[in-house]
């Protein structure tokens, strides 16, 4: 049986139709920290997931030589502090902390899961509604990068994981209602932001293909509809 020592040092536990995993492998791939993959099941966690979340028991979970770091925000700033001298020089997930990158995050996270849900059709609310609070990113846009191509400067940091991670399920609610939310017309900064963040090397391979998460979202659906019956 191989020994802990032989164990990857950096591991994800996280399932790949996540925003929240996906940010971090962002985030490692951005470090160029290479990483073992863990994938969830669509409902049962595995027995890691458990035991290095106990509080929350939700993914994404990093393990750092052993150690778990959870909640995807504070992984961000965990990954940036504990790789800071990986990888080349320039990327960097800059200015986390700063008043308005902090507080679009935080709106993101905030915002998007409900909006997206209600654009989805998985919950009843006001679909106007749900798209205008996407659309209020392109002023952040705006504000933040003060003409350059991402929030904080010419490369990907911080906030544009926080928000890219949310890309391939707006794709997907595009995909079901036939409507779109972020596109060159009503949007047409972000648009341009998403192509360019879709583009990144540390992001093409992880963004989550709209017709996968269409059916992963019916399959989930249905595993949580079974497991719900299940006396
Ligand atoms: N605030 C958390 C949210 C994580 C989260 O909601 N993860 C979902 C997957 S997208 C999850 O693990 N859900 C399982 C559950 O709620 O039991 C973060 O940013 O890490």
């Amino acid at each position: 049986m191989a020994s802990d020592a032989a164990a990857p040092d950096v591991r994800v536990v996280g399932g790949w139709a996540s925003p929240f995993v996906m940010r971090v492998c962002v985030a490692l791939r951005l470090k160029g920290v290479a990483y073992e993959f863990l994938q969830e099941e669509l409902v049962k966690k595995i027995d890691l997931l458990l035991a290095s979340n106990p509080v929350h028991k939700k993914m994404p979970v990093l393990l750092h030589g052993g150690r778990p770091v959870c909640e995807s925000l504070v992984i961000l700033q965990y990954v940036d502090k504990a790789f800071a001298g990986a990888g080349p020089p320039t990327p960097t997930m800059v200015r986390p902390r700063r008043p308005p990158y902090r507080f679009w995050a935080e709106y993101t996270d905030a915002k998007l899961p409900t909006a997206l849900q209600t654009l989805r059709g998985m919950i009843d609310g006001d679909k106007a509604e749900a798209a205008e609070q996407a659309a209020a990113l392109q002023e952040a846009f705006a504000g933040c990068s003060e003409g350059r191509h991402f929030f904080a400067g010419d490369d990907v940091g911080f906030l544009d994981i926080v928000l890219g991670s949310y890309v391939g399920w707006f794709r997907a609610a595009e995909k079901i209602t036939g409507q779109p939310v972020l596109d060159e017309t009503r949007t047409p900064r972000l648009a341009a932001w998403v192509a360019r963040f879709c583009a990144h090397e540390a992001v093409g391979d992880v963004m989550p293909d709209a017709g996968r998460l269409v059916e992963f979202g019916e399959a989930l659906r249905a595993a949580l509809a079974a497991s719900a019956s299940r006396p």
